[in-house]
């Protein structure tokens, strides 16, 4: 495939799975709207409409809830080839959603789509709205999942990761009581081979996470301190931050300093709370469980992200970028979801091993950030790699590019659209 049909390829993909006002991550396997699915495949919406790819975050913040949170999948359809649907999770929404949320990249999108728009005829009442509502969701985050006021949050089921079954909760998921749950069947192991996808014994887990926020009913209030499951996570913590300061940025440009400067203020509280959870012995950062207080002796690619928020010259950038390239002269097809030496590393298995584009993207975006240029080409070649290799898929096998999960996947067709419009992809192709 050279660099024009992935392009071609890649915007059919986007067509084939629009919905109109949303876009489902892919067919059959997951026939809803995610959340970080629709922001990051705004991005490559932009290139083909802008206006569309402001509906597309417009659609999944019409559902935000009143207390600020927005939820990880809006059920606009029924289909029954998904589980758990709107009927387990009985959150009582006009329009039936998930009652948990997922990993905020909202913010950073909407200052990218700001951005790239012609700046005679920006959208500027849509992106301010949009600033409100992220902001608001923010305000959540740290109200309902940081309560103490550490500075950082937690996350309360594997699902809001959006890496679901990485080995980073492995330690927090097993302390999950599982007595009582419904019985239930699982949808996604006849779309996709259950190699592929975790295990029942983290399904259980999943499951009995809803039942009890369920049981709660859904009162944010409460579900932080009852959750058997409270970790915190570098990687998802260094992606509010990245977006908190996005939104800083855009506020400030569309004339809200107030807001500018209480967003500023409170993700540079936070970069400081997030390093705590630099690992020495690990040299990367690794989770917190929260209700043990134990530090996690896992190197997941999730400890990697806080480039996304260190500045150049920050002492622990060497030695991330350090672990980031050796990860991929083992792994040559973009960046390990787990420290390929680690004795849980799967390179099949969904997060335990297999790489994603749209993490690629994320590192890319913080290399960059932090001045590590090389690295951040040799990621995006890595990736463009899987895509002339296999197609765009939901994620790949990083030492052989073989294409895992679902197919003609949405979020990875975008981010090919967004590395073939970075500078310098086609030399690096031909290369
Ligand atoms: C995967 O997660 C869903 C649950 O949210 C699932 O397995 O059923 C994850 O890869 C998640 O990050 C992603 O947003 C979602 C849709 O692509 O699929």
């Amino acid at each position: 495939m050279n660099t024009e049909d992935m392009l071609q390829e890649a915007e059919r993909i986007l067509r084939l799975n629009d919905k109109g006002h949303y876009t489902v991550p892919t067919h059959g396997l997951y026939p809803f709207q995610w959340n970080w699915d629709s922001c990051l495949t705004a991005l490559g919406q932009f290139r083909l409409s802008p206006d569309r790819a402001w509906t597309e975050v417009e659609t999944l913040m019409a559902h935000q809830w009143p207390d600020g949170m927005v939820p990880h999948i809006v059920f606009h359809e029924r289909d029954e080839g998904y589980f758990p649907g709107p009927d387990v999770w009985q959150t009582g929404r006009p329009t039936p959603t998930s009652g948990i949320t997922q990993p905020p990249v909202l913010g950073m999108v909407l200052e990218q789509l700001f951005l790239r728009e012609n700046p005679d005829h920006r959208s500027e009442s849509r992106c301010r709205s949009l600033v409100q509502a992220a902001a608001r969701w923010h305000d959540w985050f740290y109200r309902c999942r940081d309560p103490q006021g550490t500075g950082v949050v937690a996350l309360l089921h594997p699902w809001e990761s959006g890496r679901d079954n990485s080995c980073d909760w492995d330690d927090a998921l097993a302390q999950v009581p599982t007595e009582g749950i419904s019985p239930y069947q699982r949808k996604d192991i006849t779309h996709v081979d259950a190699s592929q996808r975790p295990t029942a014994f983290e399904y259980d887990r999943y499951v009995a996470l809803l039942e009890c926020f369920r049981a709660l009913k859904w009162d944010n209030t409460r579900l932080h301190d009852a959750s058997p499951f409270q970790v915190v996570d570098p990687g998802f913590n260094a992606i509010l931050i990245h977006s908190e300061l996005a939104l800083s940025r855009l506020a400030e440009r569309l004339g809200d300093k107030a807001l500018a400067h209480r967003l500023s203020e409170r993700a540079a509280r936070s970069i400081e709370a997030m390093d705590t959870l630099w690992h020495a012995d690990l040299k990367q950062y690794a989770c917190l469980n929260r209700r043990t207080g134990q530090r996690v002796n896992s190197a997941s690619v999730g400890g990697l992200l806080p480039l996304l928020v260190l500045p150049q010259g920050h002492e622990h950038v060497a030695d991330l970028s350090g672990r980031l390239a050796d990860w991929l002269d083992k792994a040559p097809f973009g960046v390990c979801s787990m420290d390929p030496l680690d004795k849980r590393f799967d390179g099949k298995r969904y997060w335990r091993g297999p790489s994603w584009l749209i993490v690629n993207f994320l590192l890319i975006t913080g290399l960059r950030q932090c001045g590590q240029t090389e690295l951040a080409h040799r990621v995006v070649q890595a990736s463009l790699q899987c895509i002339q290799k296999s197609g765009c898929s939901e994620y790949y096998h990083p030492m052989t590019g073989e294409a895992l999960g679902g197919g003609t996947f949405t979020w990875t067709a975008a981010m090919v659209i967004e590395f073939l419009s970075m500078d310098d992809s086609q030399a690096l192709l031909s290369a």
